[in-house]
């Protein structure tokens, strides 16, 4: 029975991801971070009691700027493959936190190479690294490609960069079997709240039942090439099932701005917006006049990526992948559950609970 051992399983492709390869008849281990709440959500439907004979999905706690937990934790494992999904991830709060970025996101996966190598798992043990097409941030060529040069625009992108140059520096120098999957924009009912299709779907729904009246968000023009997290997660395992590693685009190839994610939200919610205005001035109206979409500036970044586009011909042609979810169907299925989650919600509240201030109203 192969052991993988997941980096970030508590997050969005962590969640996925650890699904994935159970379903495979994997033992799979994910490292998880001390937190004063419960961190496991999303993976609590997959838990498994500690204290049952032979568990086959077990967590350790441990940080990725900790590099004793890590070594500790893959001498202990003993993994084929390792998954580093952790990263804090949230290219605006890269603004504010650039150093903790860097020392998760660029150092941390320089740690794993390391404990790989003082461990003596160079033969043994795969390694993928959660790469972005954050990487290509100004771009100059569309669609963006494996060979489109690199010009990161935030903190994140840039720890993002030595993250993916230290993976090819390893494969070369050491011979580990490493590599990087460039994916691009991926989402789904389990993406983090504050992340722009979430923030969307989820405000939306919440205005649809009536628990909140308008919505603030950045730049509506940014375009994404948005894909669903459960098609990409598949790609990150098939690419350390090849006999030699290499790097690999990971996108849908459809592109879309935050603007048009809004509408089709709107449209599946059937909240009738007419927008007015442009730049920080713009606003969506409902039929009774009143704000439901704003814009703010506080969410503009000091440096943004305006339109990112993937061409994933090299994952199509030498892995057979294709996504088999398409930009509706993601749209909707994330839709659905925060409407459903939203009408819950204001049950409750009509019930007379605050659900989320856990105090009697
Ligand atoms: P999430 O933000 O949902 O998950 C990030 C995970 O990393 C969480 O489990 C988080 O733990 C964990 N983490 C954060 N900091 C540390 C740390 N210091 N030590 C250990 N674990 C840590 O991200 P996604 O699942 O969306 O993305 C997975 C990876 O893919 C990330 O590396 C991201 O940068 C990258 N990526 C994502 C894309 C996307 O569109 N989703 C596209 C391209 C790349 P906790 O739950 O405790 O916060
Ligand atoms: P991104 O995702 O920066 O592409 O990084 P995010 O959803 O945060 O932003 C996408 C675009 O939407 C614009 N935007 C807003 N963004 C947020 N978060 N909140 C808003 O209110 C808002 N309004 C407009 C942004 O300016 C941006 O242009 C994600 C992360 O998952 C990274 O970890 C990953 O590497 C990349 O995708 C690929």
């Amino acid at each position: 029975m192969k052991k993988a051992l997941i980096t970030g399983v508590t997050g969005q492709d962590g969640a996925y991801l650890a699904e994935f390869l159970l379903a495979k008849g994997y033992e799979v281990h994910g490292i998880k971070r001390r937190s004063s709440l419960f961190n496991t959500a999303r993976i609590d439907h997959i838990y498994e009691d500690p204290h049952n004979p032979q568990p086959k999905f077990i967590l350790h706690y441990g940080d990725l700027t900790d590099s004793s937990s890590l070594i500790h934790i893959v001498q202990k494992v003993q993994p084929d493959e390792i998954y580093n999904l952790g990263a804090q991830s949230h290219v605006q709060v890269s603004f504010e936190q650039p150093e903790y970025t860097a020392d998760a996101d660029a150092l941390g996966p320089l740690r794993l190479l390391e404990a790989i190598r003082i461990l003596g798992l160079e033969k043994k043990t795969k390694f993928y690294q959660a790469s972005s097409s954050e990487l290509y941030g100004l771009v100059r060529e569309s669609p963006q490609h494996e060979e489109t040069p690199f010009y990161p625009r935030s903190p994140y992108a840039v720890a993002k960069m030595y993250a993916y140059w230290i993976v090819v520096n390893y494969r070369e120098a050491y011979g580990i079997y490493a590599c990087n999957g460039i994916l691009f924009n991926h989402e789904s009912p389990f993406r983090g709240e504050t992340f722009v299709t979430r923030k969307i779907t989820r405000g939306l729904a919440r205005i649809k039942v009536g628990l909140q009246t308008s919505l603030f968000l950045g730049n509506l023009d940014a375009k994404r090439d948005w894909g669903h997290a459960r098609d990409y997660v598949e790609m990150q395992w098939l690419m350390l099932q090849q006999d030699t590693p290499r790097d690999f685009v990971i996108a849908t190839g459809k592109q879309y701005s935050v603007r048009e994610f809004v509408k089709r939200c709107a449209e599946l919610l059937d909240l009738e917006l007419s927008w007015q205005g442009s730049g920080s001035e713009e606003k969506a109206l409902d039929p009774f006049g009143s704000v439901v979409v704003a814009v703010d500036p506080r969410y503009f970044r000091p440096t943004e990526v305006d339109t990112l586009l993937g061409d994933a011909s090299k994952a199509r042609e030498e892995l057979g992948w294709t996504p088999t979810t398409s930009f509706d169907e993601l749209v909707r299925e994330m839709v659905e559950a925060d409407l459903k989650a939203a009408q819950r919600d204001a049950l409750v509240r009509r019930h007379g609970f605050d659900a989320y201030n856990v105090r009697e109203t």
